[in-house]
């Protein structure tokens, strides 16, 4: 027989140690029914009639697919059931008012990676769970580090939740026969150092000297500054890229380019960034935009970007660094990757 405890065994637990704990446990119960819905129409794609087409743009001005909006569908049905006062979701322009004297707020990216759908890869749902200012329209203009809780769900060969209250970063597998996430992780921790970088290098040539100059010394290996062989992986799934660096470190990097609209690179500061980030750091790793960390932005709107460079901590100091100094790295590193850069600077 099967000990593991349940999620909901898990946030009943959790929801004795208070009032607000209660509404918390309540509204990730009622994502996480969501979510199991969400992973079996991902699981069943075109036999449930899910085919990744483009049905649309959303208010940030990304193209919708079919799962964007059935995803976002099923998460505002479940939250109908819990006490929220506002809801922001990427698919919605504005966010949406439910109980106004509700304590918490959530904002949620209903489907992450959705132009990995038609190619069978690993999407995923995000959620922020924030307390509700007295002034509730001010619930997404707060500090990253007020969120209550934070978790995403990656639908991949598994489909797992991994969870934060501020306390350590915990991880549910979804059981598919009985339909419950059961905890298969808890107190998920970072290696401070890895050798493993993320980043989408079709747009070197429009990347700051700082992202060139760090991408050339992991490429240099052992030869390099760093002094290690890095492995590469862009699987384009920030969910999925989160979770491979919970299992075994890494950085992942989604920087600020000269694309026009991408200035501060592609991922949105309040349900991307923001958990995202509470995740990393409860597992001990870190999250910056390579000048600041992402904890201390607050957001001025609801559908803001936000450079991301997250993951191993020594390695997001390295491109802190850089980024404080670039003129000195580059004077200390040119020669070498003049000869070797991959991705000349
Ligand atoms: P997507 O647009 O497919 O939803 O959240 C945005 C995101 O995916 C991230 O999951 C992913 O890391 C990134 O965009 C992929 O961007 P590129 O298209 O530049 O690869």
């Amino acid at each position: 027989m099967d000990e593991r405890q349940t999620l909901k065994e898990y946030l009943e637990r959790y929801s004795e140690t208070g009032v607000s704990a209660l509404a918390v446990a309540a509204v990730i119960d009622a994502i996480a029914s969501a979510c199991i819905q969400i992973s079996r129409l991902t699981a069943d794609g075109a036999l449930s009639g899910i085919v990744g087409s483009a049905c649309g743009t959303n208010a940030g001005g990304d193209v919708q697919k079919d799962l964007d909006i059935r995803a976002d569908e099923i998460i505002r049905c479940a939250l109908k059931t819990v006490h929220v006062a506002v809801l922001a979701s990427e698919e919605a322009a504005e966010p949406i008012v439910g109980i106004p004297s509700a304590k918490i707020s959530v904002a949620v990216d209903p489907l992450d990676g959705s132009s990995n759908i038609e190619v069978n890869m690993t999407v995923g749902t995000i959620f922020s769970i924030v307390p509700t200012p007295d002034d509730a329209r001010g619930a997404f203009r707060q500090n990253g580090a007020e969120q209550i809780a934070a978790g995403f769900v990656v639908y991949g060969p598994q489909t797992s939740l991994v969870l934060t209250f501020g306390e350590g970063v915990d991880i549910f597998a979804l059981d598919r026969f009985d339909d419950e996430f059961k905890l298969v992780r808890r107190g998920v921790r970072i290696p401070t150092a890895a050798a493993e970088f993320a980043i989408n290098g079709s747009n070197r040539r429009h990347w700051d000297p700082a992202i060139g100059i760090f991408v050339d010394q992991c490429l240099s290996g052992t030869d390099g500054p760093l002094g290690k062989d890095f492995n590469m992986r862009w699987i384009g799934s920030l969910v999925a890229e989160t979770y491979r660096i919970l299992m075994r470190g890494g950085v992942f990097l989604y920087p600020g380019d000269a694309r026009p609209g991408y200035a501060d690179g592609r991922l949105r500061l309040v349900y991307e960034a923001h958990p995202i980030a509470f995740i990393i750091e409860q597992a001990g790793g870190a999250a910056s935009t390579g000048r600041m960390r992402i904890l201390d932005l607050a957001s001025e709107t609801l559908h803001q970007r936000v450079p991301l460079v997250m993951g191993s901590i020594d390695e997001v100091r390295c491109v802190e660094q850089l980024y404080a100094a670039p003129e000195l790295a580059a004077r200390t590193n040119a020669p070498l990757f003049a000869h070797r850069g991959f991705f000349r600077v």
